[in-house]
């Protein structure tokens, strides 16, 4: 694997929809500089530089405020490069990593100081080599006390088989776009359906709100993608996160318009209220609950 590949938008559009003050882009990610953070020799795809600088710029030009920059798999379990540009940020950025099963207390502790808060479990076989359930269950049960969360990602097919793993997790869950149903079947189709069960079996599981350019092929202005999830915000209007999944890894092939991506909220968030949580109060309370209005 020599190529590498770029994922993102040259030159995105201004959005029409000016999100609230103090929006939180809740899904992003970097990719090196690979000079000074090379990729994982494990990484799946092998993309261009996504630099802290393009991020924070993209961040303006959208009309966000805040970023939380989740570890991509093609930097491994090095958070080097996430902590990096979460350094940059001015404490504009926290973040979620991907971590070995056996790093320790005081490592634990490092990244929380280096402003992460959560850990992804990532399920994608185009992706990661394997996904150690039971080691990410005791990774779960150590980041208790840090007050952190997990970040899951999977695809819809494999909920039912994951859902004892997601039951025995004990601090609060997020998930990955939703866990990647079939937008075409709907709001009320099987995926849907599923995902509803699963976000009634607790009350600590949360979802990303994401990716209509991944779930949805009938790209922009992504209605498939409204239709079936917009439902969704406005049921679990407390427990939704969004973010613009920039520089979207591996989309080189259908690169969205970050304007018209961000566009789509007020598809999916109807409402001012539900635009506000969706992109202020939720995110806060998970990232920065420090910051949380009384
Ligand atoms: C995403 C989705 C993808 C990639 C990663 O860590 C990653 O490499 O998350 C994907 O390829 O579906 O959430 O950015």
């Amino acid at each position: 694997m020599t190529e590498r590949i770029t994922s993102w938008h040259g030159n995105p559009s201004k959005p029409h929809f000016a999100p609230p003050p103090g929006a939180v882009d809740a899904h992003c990610h970097v990719f090196g500089p690979m000079s000074q953070f090379p990729f994982s020799a494990k990484a799946k795809y092998l993309p261009d530089d996504a630099t802290p600088e393009m991020l924070f710029a993209l961040r303006d030009r959208l009309g966000f405020s805040r970023n939380v920059i989740v570890q991509a798999s093609c930097h491994g379990t090095d958070n080097a490069a996430t902590l990096d540009a979460i350094a940059r940020s001015k404490g504009t950025a926290r973040g979620v990593a991907v971590v070995n099963p056996e790093i320790d207390d005081e490592q634990l502790e490092a990244l929380h100081d280096g402003g992460i808060r959560g850990v992804r479990f990532n399920f994608l076989k185009r992706l990661v080599d394997n996904a150690p359930k039971d080691k990410f269950i005791e990774i779960a049960a150590r980041i208790q006390s840090l007050g952190w969360h997990v970040v899951v990602y999977f695809e819809a097919e494999l909920l039912a088989e994951l859902r004892s793993f997601l039951d025995a997790i004990p601090v609060p869950i997020v998930i990955d776009h939703m866990g990647r149903p079939d937008v075409t079947q709907g709001p009320g189709g099987p995926d849907i359906l599923a995902f509803r069960g699963l976000l009634e079996s607790r009350d600590d599981i949360w979802f990303k709100a994401t990716c209509p350019d991944r779930l949805d092929a009938s790209g922009p202005p992504w209605d498939v993608f409204a239709k079936a999830v917009s439902p969704l915000v406005t049921d679990y209007p407390d427990r939704c996160l969004w973010g613009t999944d920039w520089p979207h890894p591996n989309m080189q092939h259908a690169i969205p318009d970050d304007g018209k991506v961000v566009d789509m909220i007020p598809r999916i968030a109807t409402t001012e209220l539900l635009q506000q949580k969706l992109l202020v109060d939720n995110p806060l309370r998970l990232y920065w609950p420090e910051l949380e209005q009384a």
